[in-house]
């Protein structure tokens, strides 16, 4: 795969690009804050489809000065309420369609990442945050409510009473309350957002596919699910990934001291 390779059948509002296994989605609709309109939302979803077998982890930012005002307010004046219904479960499809796709997603958010932003940025698997963030559901205020999956899986990260908080008053949250309450995994300085994600993106794209999978696949089941249930998921899945012929030779690897430590960076 040439280094740069561009992915096409876009529409304006996307612009990605390959880097070796690591393919980069940029929210490219600076003028309109990376407002997420029907196209951009579809053409997430053919991005997704489309993405070339070789890519093993995908990176997702914003143009301009703000990762994702949010849904595109100019398409809601328009909707009946089955409209808004089909409107909404579309956004369910395509975030869950990734969320629970083929390989990780790595968010890089700076500025406002509001509403329907901080839904797209919830539904990735590892944010990265740089300081310029914040983070704010005005959904309530707009006499809304959030449509893209958040009530599911906002409350998974700071819990129901802070998103509560967030909806009821507007309150916003900066970049280090977003890292201390888990909205971010990483806060790094402005401008270093996208080099943190791809170097956090090759190396999830190091891992084996297998494991990659089971922890995006996996775990949030488990987490879901009963404890007796859990357990038992958890033992076949550790069962089926370490018998797999990869992990072996990654195991023997570590054993006859040729694999690199768990040492802390
Ligand atoms: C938009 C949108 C939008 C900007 N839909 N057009 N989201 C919100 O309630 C957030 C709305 N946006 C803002 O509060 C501000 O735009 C920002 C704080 C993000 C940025 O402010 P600023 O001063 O840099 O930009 P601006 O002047 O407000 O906006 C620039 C242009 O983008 C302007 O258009 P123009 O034609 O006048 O130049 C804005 O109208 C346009 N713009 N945000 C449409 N969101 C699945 S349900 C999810 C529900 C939600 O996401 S609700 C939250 C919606």
């Amino acid at each position: 795969m040439p280094k740069d390779q561009t992915i096409g059948g876009l529409p304006d509002s996307l612009a990605a690009r390959v880097e070796g296994d690591i393919a980069i989605l940029r929210l490219a609709r600076p003028e309109k804050r990376n407002a997420l309109n029907d196209a951009t939302v579809y053409g997430i979803d053919t991005f997704f489809n489309t993405l070339p077998e070789n890519i093993r982890a995908v990176v997702l930012h914003g143009e301009g000065d703000h990762f994702s005002a949010g849904l595109d307010l100019t398409e809601l004046t328009i909707r009946s309420t089955v409209e808004a219904v089909h409107h909404s479960r579309n956004w369910h499809r395509v975030f869950d369609k990734f969320e629970f796709g083929r390989v990780p997603v790595v968010a890089v958010m700076h500025g406002a990442v509001v509403g329907g932003g901080l839904e797209l940025a919830a539904a990735c698997h590892v944010r990265v945050a740089e300081r310029s963030a914040y983070y704010a559901l005005p959904e309530g205020t707009r006499g809304i409510y959030v449509g893209g999956g958040g009530s599911v899986r906002i409350p998974r990260l700071i819990g129901v009473s802070r998103m509560m908080d967030m909806m009821l008053t507007g309150r916003t949250y900066g970049a280090e309350e977003g890292l201390a309450m888990s909205l971010s995994h990483y806060l790094v300085d402005d401008g270093a957002g996208l080099a943190k994600g791809i170097e956090l993106a090759q190396r999830i794209a190091r891992n084996t596919e297998l494991t990659n999978y089971a922890i995006m696949h996996v775990l949030p089941r488990i987490a879901d699910s009963d404890r007796a249930g859990g357990y038992m998921m958890e033992s076949l899945m550790a069962a089926i990934a370490s018998g797999n012929d990869e992990a072996q030779s990654r195991l023997r690897d570590f054993l006859e001291k040729r694999a690199p430590k768990a040492l802390r960076q």
